[in-house]
């Protein structure tokens, strides 16, 4: 008898579904199907002893991917949100905070910001000036001390968790982990069944795991997706118009160049430009803007 459920992580073609009975299940698809991502709704066929056959995948709302230009490598599906955690120290890379701002503007999807480590006094005021910039961007960005103040963490920040899929993204050290325990204290234990139904063991960390929220038999709404600490994240696959359109500084100035076609990156009368030499639009994330156009689709095409 076919359910309904949700790949809570994607292994070549192993797929680890839970379904709305709660029973987590090692799925296979039969013959050539679509590849399944992380957070798909999903209908399954148990077939036994913990296994299943993945019947069909449902249509996603959303699909983020990353590129390097050569492939493309299916992310997670069916998000509400993207989560971004950085700390006050180690320093972040502020190139891989506007990769994944513009990620998440390119699938439609809000992005918000956690400063975490706000305990380590002397290394605020540093992240704070640089975080400023996105919170004027319209960013929404919480300041917390995970590790020495927890229960600030589920009052003030879980809520804003609830119900909603997140996708959560981080570099290695930042304090991904630690905000993961917190918001699902299970986290641990569910970690270890899905690399044992994978048999990948544990330290195969290169996939995303879906963990849910909620006790209910409701899959579609509140579960946190855990990413791998990556330290880059490739956007090649946007094209350009989708790079212009997901930096919010740059929006008043569209549609204002000499050119209509202007790509913003050494034309004449180019409002962009202008913006920027006025101080309009920070440099850092105009160079980075100019860097993510020229890697994106198209533009490598002409
Ligand atoms: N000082 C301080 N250290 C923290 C805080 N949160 C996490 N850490 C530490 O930062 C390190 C990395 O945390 P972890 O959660 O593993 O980060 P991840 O690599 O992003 O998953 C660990 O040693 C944590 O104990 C915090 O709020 N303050
Ligand atoms: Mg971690
Ligand atoms: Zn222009």
């Amino acid at each position: 008898m076919s359910q309904r459920g949700r790949i809570v992580a994607a292994h070549g073609r192993h797929y680890v579904v839970i379904t709305e009975a709660r029973e987590r299940l090692v799925c296979f698809t039969r013959g050539k199907k679509s590849e399944a991502a992380c957070g798909d709704l999903v209908e399954v066929d148990a077939t036994g002893s913990g296994q299943g056959i993945l019947l069909s995948i449902e249509k996603r709302r959303n699909l983020l991917s990353r590129s390097n230009g050569f492939r493309t490598k299916l992310l997670a599906a069916n998000l509400d949100q993207i989560a971004i955690v950085v700390a006050t120290s180690p320093p972040f890379s502020e190139e891989l905070l506007g990769r994944t701002l513009l990620a998440a503007a390119s699938i439609e999807v809000p992005a918000r910001i956690l400063l975490n480590k706000m305990d380590l006094v002397e290394k605020v005021e540093a992240a704070r000036e640089t975080l400023r910039l996105y919170a004027a961007l319209g960013y929404p960005v919480d300041e917390i001390s995970i590790k020495t103040n927890a229960d600030d963490v589920s009052s003030r920040v879980a809520p804003n968790f609830e119900r909603l899929t997140t996708l959560l993204v981080g570099q290695s050290g930042m304090g991904k982990s630690s905000l993961l325990n917190i918001l699902v204290p299970d986290a641990h234990a569910a970690t270890r069944e899905i690399s044992e139904a994978l048999q990948t063991g544990k330290h195969t960390t290169t996939d995303a795991r879906l963990y849910l929220l909620s006790t209910t038999g409701d899959v579609t709404q509140g579960a946190l997706i855990d990413t791998p600490g990556f330290q880059e994240f490739g956007l090649a696959h946007l094209t350009p118009g989708t790079v212009e359109r997901g930096f919010p500084e740059l929006r008043s100035f569209l549609g204002q160049c000499r050119f209509v076609n202007c790509a913003h990156l050494h034309e004449p009368g180019c409002a962009v430009l202008a913006a920027r030499d006025r101080g309009d639009i920070t440099p850092r994330r105009y160079d980075l803007f100019a860097k993510l156009t020229r890697e994106s689709s198209t533009f490598r095409d002409r």
